[in-house]
């Protein structure tokens, strides 16, 4: 056989072998992305890196792009029947459980309560923290006995949830704020309540890096609060604007 030849077959060899191979990358890709409906994943809006050494960047990729985006995927599966829970809003919505039909009141519960919770987590997270300051700072000397005081009272309510769920720190509609866990995904909208902020304590927020010392996450987690984007929450709340 010429060179030539042996090099035609070999080209249609890789052709053919291409041809066999290119559907099923095409079929991995077209797989990968989430279905499309009404809810999308929010942006982290920084780097995964971004709050290191604190949380490090494979918990945050995993915690963001893995365990949110599956509330995404089953909240656009549940709204194929369910439309409603995509077109009201989602205070709305978790105010009102009771108005869901049996069988998929749960799966709204634990998957719009976590995609809820998830949101305002990443929001009140950020590499440039600052300082609480004004209103927000004002209604924590009064409501939670100061910043040493209210940081302290937090991290023993983050310590005592047993099992998976968050510590919040709630505002009433009259503006006081209080310090309360929640189980599972089950956030303060519930109870006709707003999350100020939220520290997450489900073991996948944290293991990786911290293993079984949930106390020292609660502490080290103070680092990466973004208190303008905190002070911004307080005012919205206050004016009944503040949606997740
Ligand atoms: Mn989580």
């Amino acid at each position: 056989m010429s060179l030539l030849s042996r090099r035609h077959i070999m080209m249609a060899a890789t052709g053919l072998a291409a041809a066999v191979v290119a559907p099923r990358l095409v079929f991995a890709q077209a797989a990968a992305p989430a279905p499309a409906g009404p809810f999308k994943l929010p942006a982290l809006g920084y780097p995964f890196a971004a709050l290191e050494p604190h949380i490090d960047a494979k918990t945050m990729e995993l915690h963001h792009g893995r365990h949110h985006q599956s509330f995404i995927t089953n909240l656009n599966n549940l709204a194929k029947d369910n439309p409603k829970i995509a077109e009201m809003s989602v205070p709305d919505v978790l105010g009102k459980l009771n108005d869901l039909p049996d069988a998929v009141r749960t799966a709204v519960r634990n998957n719009l309560g976590g995609h809820a919770n998830h949101t305002m987590f990443w929001q009140v997270m950020g590499p440039n923290g600052g300082k609480p300051s004004g209103e927000v700072l004002a209604a924590i000397d009064r409501d939670l006995g100061g910043m040493e005081k209210f940081q302290t009272d937090f991290n023993a309510a983050g310590g005592r949830v047993f099992g998976s769920g968050w510590v919040f720190v709630t505002v009433a509609k009259d503006g006081k704020l209080a310090i309360e866990s929640r189980p599972n995904q089950d956030n303060p909208m519930m109870d006709g309540k707003r999350a100020l902020l939220g520290n997450d304590v489900w073991e996948h927020a944290y293991y990786l890096n911290y293993q079984n010392r949930r106390p020292d996450y609660l502490k080290a987690w103070w680092n990466t609060v973004n208190w303008t984007k905190v002070g911004e929450r307080y005012a919205a709340a206050k004016a009944g604007k503040l949606d997740v």
